[in-house]
């Protein structure tokens, strides 16, 4: 397979052996071939039944990788920082979500690229907007720069 771009979603929210969320989502950066941008770790309000606020970031990385080899990489590093399968939404030491792929849209068993709830989340189109503020969706065809303000209208602000 020739050369692709992915743009991969780290989240964390819960201590592993490398410190707290920050820390870890760094050793997953660390851990991840290919890496050519990465954007701000972010803080977030979780989303979901879990009370840990969240470290977020997005990396952009270069892979010769298909969609389902890449997945299954990321599972095994998953695994290496110490996931457990657990409730769904659940804390978590590491999650590494593909969130775009150069190619285009990928839909199989196992894995539906792009991710299918990265349009309404502000902690994945946050990051992304500041090291692919033009990528375009291919479903829709919106830039991630107008999927990110769509979003951040609607956040409700305090
Ligand atoms: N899967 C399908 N498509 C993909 C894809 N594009 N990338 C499958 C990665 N995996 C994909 O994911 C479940 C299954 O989805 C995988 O086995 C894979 O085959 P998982 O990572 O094992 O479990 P999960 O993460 O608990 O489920 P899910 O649905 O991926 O949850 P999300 O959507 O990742 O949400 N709040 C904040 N603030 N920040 C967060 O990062 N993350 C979540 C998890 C909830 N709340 C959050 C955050
Ligand atoms: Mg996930």
């Amino acid at each position: 397979m020739t050369s692709s771009t992915y743009a991969i979603a780290i989240g964390s929210n819960r201590r592993g052996r490398h410190g707290g969320p920050v820390a870890e989502v760094r050793a997953a950066i660390a851990t991840l071939a290919g890496v050519h941008a990465v954007a701000p770790i972010m803080a977030s309000a979780p989303l979901g039944p879990s009370l840990r606020r969240y470290a977020n970031t997005v990396v952009l990385l270069d892979s010769d990788l298909s969609p389902l080899e890449l997945l299954a990489q990321l599972k095994a590093i998953e695994r290496g920082f110490g996931r457990r399968r657990g409730r769904r939404w659940g804390s978590r030491v590491i999650d590494l979500d593909i969130v775009l792929w150069s190619g285009g849209s990928w839909y199989g068993r196992g894995l539906c690229v792009p991710h299918v709830a990265f349009r309404d989340r502000d902690f994945v189109l946050r990051p992304l907007c500041r090291i692919a503020p033009a990528w375009r969706d291919p479903v829709g065809g919106r830039t991630i720069r107008q999927l990110h303000q769509l979003v951040d209208r609607a956040r409700p602000r305090d």
